[in-house]
């Protein structure tokens, strides 16, 4: 007779097959994202659901991804910020996916990242919803980022969309130096400037800001620190969306050992009921997000 535990360990067989066939789809796919930029610098006709108009690239790399995470038995509905609405296309988890993270970076040759992250709940979906989160980093090398099963790896990604680990078991390092927080410093809230004023008034912190989030975030993995899209005068919730950048880059940094933070709460207690909803979004060594928190309750 079955038992709970068969149950149970079913369940997780099945959720390690999805994660695995997510990635691979994600790492074949890569090169192809890559190869298909040169072609799609310029924007098409129509906004997406945030009201910015995609590049045809965006397009390009939403198409393919939505087409090879759609195919994978297990995965029940995909939604990526360049639609409007969750499509169903089986039955099982939910994937969320920014198919072309910074964008506005393809026309002056700048970083990149596609963010993926695997929910088993309909969407919207909460934090606590989250079951693994990944991401792949345009750069001089293709790398990809995974959060599954406690543990953050780092692979590099050929151009034939084989992958390969790097670096197991990332955490990030304990003495922090490097920031960067988007959004005009003349939209800024005057508790982030006072504080962004306080960290660069410390020797050992520099100032790294490359207008990709994925980019930004790679480099607080890999040299400790913090990135931010913060809240702003004229836009509180500030530009980043929870479900396809908030979470999945929450989960990624907490993993890693390190906090992520909306300013009061952990990203993955925010709560939103809206596909496309924003947040503020602060990641990185837990001294230096509690230290935004603490800023921003002065003003509660
Ligand atoms: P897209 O997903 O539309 O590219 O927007 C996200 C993003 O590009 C983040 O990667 C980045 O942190 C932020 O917007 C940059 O915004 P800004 O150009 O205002 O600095």
């Amino acid at each position: 007779m079955a038992t709970d535990d068969d149950a149970t360990s079913d369940r997780v067989n099945s959720v390690d097959r999805v994660f695995k066939k997510v990635l691979d789809a994600v790492a074949k796919t890569a090169p192809e994202i890559r190869e298909g930029l040169p072609t799609r610098r310029a924007k098409v006709e129509t906004e997406n659901p945030s009201g910015e108009t995609p590049l045809a690239a965006d397009v390009y790399a939403d198409e393919l991804l939505c087409e090879r995470i759609g195919d994978i038995e297990g995965v029940g509905t995909y939604a990526s910020e360049e639609r409007p609405e969750a499509q169903t296309v089986g039955s099982g988890l939910s994937v969320c996916v920014d198919p072309l993270d910074g964008s506005s970076n393809l026309k002056p040759n700048n970083t990149m990242g596609t963010i993926v992250a695997i929910y088993d709940s309909p969407l919207p979906a909460t934090g606590d919803d989250i079951l693994a989160a990944a991401y792949v980093l345009f750069g001089p090398t293709m790398t990809m980022i995974t959060a599954y099963d406690d543990t953050v790896t780092e692979y590099v990604i050929q151009d034939d969309g084989t992958y390969q680990a790097i670096r197991v078991d990332v955490t990030l390092p304990d003495d922090p130096t490097v920031y960067g927080f988007g959004g005009r410093v003349a939209d800024w809230v005057d508790e982030i400037t006072e504080y962004v004023r306080e960290i660069e008034s410390d020797p050992s912190m520099k100032l790294r800001y490359g207008g990709a989030m994925i980019g930004d975030v790679n480099q607080v993995l890999t040299y400790g620190g913090i990135f931010a899209y913060p809240t702003l005068a004229d836009a509180p919730e500030g530009k980043l969306r929870i479900q396809f950048e908030g979470y999945p880059v929450g989960y990624i940094v907490e993993t890693a050992g390190g906090a992520s933070s909306d300013g009061h709460q952990s990203l993955l207690a925010v709560e939103k009921d809206d596909l496309h909803a924003r947040t503020p979004v602060y990641v990185g060594n837990e001294s230096l997000v509690d230290g935004v928190e603490a800023h921003l309750s002065d003003d509660d």
